[in-house]
């Protein structure tokens, strides 16, 4: 393909480990010649120049030059086509020291080798055929999966379920299609307008569309995350019940009221769902300039979260009006009752009994958090879940243009006017796994992922 970012024969190389010291350096090549252009650089350049495909060779990088020993490696050898990019490649595994892999690479540059530009060698793969966009997308997810749900479900679609899934509803809207060609090559008067049975299909092909454009919600979910907030007022418990959650004692906790005052954040996991939980300032009327602040920012965090876990002192009789105008300022609100190991009034209806200082109820609270970050989705446990924003927007253009065609058939347009608008659902559907594809779209996809993969 032309008038690609990156073309697509260059010999290239790229560091696919990460940039810094590690027990072992992986440096990627790949391109037409790639092995040939190796062989000045190395101890035994008969062995490479004749090494099979998924080979491992042992040997020395040598500086061309000067002759100089720079590291001993491993080099794996694939040969075209049967390679991940599909064309000559090798993985040199030197130490992981970043001296070395710099010196490594500089040798190879001045071979002719170019920096691969980020996911230059999936996008190799995807031109040669070795996988569809999906799938490709799929590398990208699973290596910037949060947690182990996140990295499962990009898993699946790396094993093509998004593929297979679109594959099928192509497949049948594709007889659709066939089918309506045959009704037209009849004279009008011998059949009906619309065959039978595509009424029937369309919709079952509908359905399924949407039943795949709800797992967005959940793929969204695993993949960005959700900001939780504990809020309430002074010495509710909020610190205390943030350091139950990420199991260290890291915010500061104490009888006095307005121990916090700027606010604190971690990374956590709830049931695999990625979650940034804050700590806030208490909520109270309060004369100092900073706490008045700090308070400030807790509104404003409470407003921007997608869920507030509003704590309150159950020793403290509940101020519901002061909590309704609190709450109503949430998305989602969990009311905590914490301290349930004082003697205190009773859990008031719709609120959860915990306590900080002994733990119990912890895990109701997790429960409740995890449904409530959770009542939006659907599809939990299906095995195929999108997560991507260009999947999504395709599905939908392949749905907007099967509704036209439900629009045609009830006006009663002529039946190639409808054939039209299913050739274009099955364009939006081809596009989701690349069998047609743009060069702004391969450019846009491939630019977001790492250097070396
Ligand atoms: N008995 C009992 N004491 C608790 C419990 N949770 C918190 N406390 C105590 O209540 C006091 C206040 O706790 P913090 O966690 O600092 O409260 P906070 O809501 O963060 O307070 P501010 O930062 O001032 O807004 C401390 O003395 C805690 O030890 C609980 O479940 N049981
Ligand atoms: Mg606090």
């Amino acid at each position: 393909m032309e008038d690609l970012t990156y073309s697509p024969d260059d010999c290239i190389c790229a560091l696919a480990t990460p940039w810094g010291k590690g027990a072992i350096g992986l440096v990627r090549i790949s391109g037409t010649g790639a092995i040939d252009g190796l062989l000045p650089l190395f101890s035994r350049p008969k062995a490479l120049s004749r090494a099979r495909g998924h080979s491992l060779i042992h040997g020395t990088i040598i500086d061309p030059v000067s002759g100089e020993s720079v590291d001993e490696v491993m080099i794996a050898v694939y040969r075209a086509p049967k390679s991940y990019t599909g064309q000559d490649s090798a993985e040199i595994m030197c130490h992981g020291s970043l001296p070395g892999i710099r010196t490594i690479l500089d040798l190879l540059r001045a071979r002719g080798y170019r920096d691969a530009g980020p996911g230059e060698f999936t996008m190799r793969a995807f031109l040669n055929g070795k996988l569809d966009l999906t799938r490709a997308e799929a590398v990208n997810e699973l290596i910037s999966a949060k947690t182990r749900s996140s990295h499962r479900m990009a898993f699946e679609r790396l094993k093509g379920s998004v593929f297979n899934s679109i594959e099928d509803i192509k497949q049948d809207l594709v007889n659709v299609f066939a089918e309506i060609e045959l009704h037209l090559d009849y004279p009008e008067d011998e059949i009906d307008a619309v065959p039978d049975q595509l009424p029937a299909r369309l919709n079952g092909i509908q359905k399924r569309i949407a039943d795949l454009l709800s797992t967005y919600d959940t793929g969204k979910l695993y993949r960005d995350g959700v900001r939780v907030t504990l809020a309430g007022p002074t010495n509710a418990g909020k610190s205390s019940l943030f350091n139950l959650f990420v199991k260290e004692d890291r915010a500061l906790v104490s009888d006095v009221h307005g121990t916090t005052r700027d606010y604190l954040t971690e990374l956590l996991t709830i049931r695999g769902i990625p979650v940034t939980l804050v700590d806030t300032a208490g909520l109270r009327a309060s004369s100092d300039t900073v706490e008045a602040k700090g308070i400030e920012r807790s509104r404003e965090l409470m407003a921007n979260s997608d869920v507030v876990l509003f704590v309150w002192d159950s020793t403290v009789a509940l101020d519901e009006h002061s909590y309704n105008a609190w709450a109503s300022e949430a998305r989602h609100v969990v009311g905590v009752w914490n301290k349930t190991d004082l003697d205190g009034y009773e859990c008031p209806e719709g609120f959860v009994g915990v306590s900080a200082q002994t733990g119990r109820g912890f895990a109701d609270l997790e429960e409740a958090v995890f449904s409530c970050i959770t009542a939006d989705t659907s599809g939990l446990d299906a095995g195929t879940v999108i997560d991507s924003d260009r999947q999504k927007g395709l599905l939908e253009e392949a749905d907007a243009a099967l509704v036209h065609a439900w629009d045609g058939i009830e006006g009663n347009v002529p039946l190639d006017a409808v054939a039209v608008d299913i050739q274009e659902a099955l364009r939006a559907l081809g596009e989701i796994t690349g069998e047609v594809s743009s060069r702004d779209v391969l450019n846009r996809m491939f630019g977001s992922f790492c250097v070396g993969k």
